[in-house]
């Protein structure tokens, strides 16, 4: 349950994206319980390339990085690690001193620590609630580790705009500290077809997930959006790199979030993600700007994704 301060603070800040010129909200908002099933559906789409090479990519290579990372290590990971390739990680990372995964949703937090300690019940399950954007305080762990290693699978840094991604990869340096680590994955620049077939795929699992927000608005912050006059929009921007997601209003129309009132025109839109592609020079400045030196690289044969080990310099 989120407490009060943190539901108000969350309104504040849909008020806000909702009160600019170019209306706007967070991702974040995407992840409600039904919300994270169909992003879990999402990974299972026949077009969606990146958790299948993400995978690939882990299976593989999964013994280099984890003589990269060395034992001992603390395994922070951003977003709690509901799925395979933190399972890979952990059944081979020597001697983990501990796992912390860090999320904002404490019930998906609980659910995912209960579900690790059971397939790893020797090892240190350490959960964080807290919003990963933001700094938070890393807990202490019963043994020593040698290093931190921040582990952000998924490409989930392509939801920040640059100067943001590299604000969260000067935290995520600090968290790391000297001698520490960050393996992270990070989707490429493609073929713009295969980009946008990703997220306009032919089931509509999309859409329903970008839809969903407005349903996750309407019941817990009380909105009265209408799911049936807003249609998904998701196209890839070349200039930028980035797929921008948006929820169109195929109507003008008037929208309550809690006690303050939004007008719509037809076609106005609202933003709703953005997923930013790399190129690994691109990634690569992007890393030393925050202080990391990118060590190794893995891709899947296709070179769709990348995995990328970065050490703090
Ligand atoms: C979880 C942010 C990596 O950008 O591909 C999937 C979310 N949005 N389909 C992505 C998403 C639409 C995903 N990330």
């Amino acid at each position: 349950m989120l407490d009060k301060v943190q539901h108000y603070r969350a309104l504040d800040e849909i008020h806000a994206g909702l009160s600019k010129r170019k209306k706007r909200i967070s991702p974040k908002y995407f992840y409600d319980e039904r919300g994270s099933q169909l992003f879990d559906d999402i990974t299972r789409l026949p077009e969606y390339y990146l958790t299948n090479a993400e995978l690939t990519i882990m299976r593989k290579h999964v013994d280099e990085m984890t003589k990269l990372i060395g034992p001992r290590a603390n395994i922070i990971e951003l977003g709690a690690g509901s799925g395979l390739k933190t399972r890979i990680l952990l059944g081979h990372v020597k001697e983990p001193a501990a796992y912390v995964p860090v999320d904002i949703s404490a019930a998906h937090l609980e659910q995912t620590a209960r579900a690790l300690r059971g397939d790893f019940p020797d090892l240190d399950v350490m959960p964080v609630a807290a919003d990963f954007s933001q700094p938070f305080d890393l807990p202490q762990t019963e043994t020593p580790a040698v290093r931190n290693v921040v582990y952000f699978p998924g490409s989930t840094i392509g939801n920040f705009k640059n100067g943001d991604a590299m604000d969260l990869l000067e935290q995520v340096h600090s968290i790391a500290s000297e001698g520490g680590g960050l393996l992270i994955g990070a989707d490429l620049q493609k073929d713009v077809d295969v980009i946008e077939r990703a997220y306009n795929d032919s089931a509509g699992v999309t859409a329903e997930f970008n839809l969903n927000m407005l349903r996750h608005l309407n019941e817990v912050y009380e909105a009265d959006f209408d799911l049936d006059s807003f249609r998904h929009k998701a196209h890839y921007k070349e200039s930028k790199g980035r797929i921008e997601m948006r929820l169109v209003s195929e109507r003008e129309q008037t929208v309550n979030v809690g006690d303050r009132a939004f007008d719509f025109e037809k076609d106005e839109a609202i933003l709703t993600e953005y997923s930013h592609k790399y190129t690994l020079e691109g990634f690569a400045a992007m890393a030393g700007v925050a202080g990391f030196s990118v060590k190794q690289v893995w891709l899947d044969p296709d070179r769709l994704f990348s995995v990328q080990y970065c050490v703090v310099v």
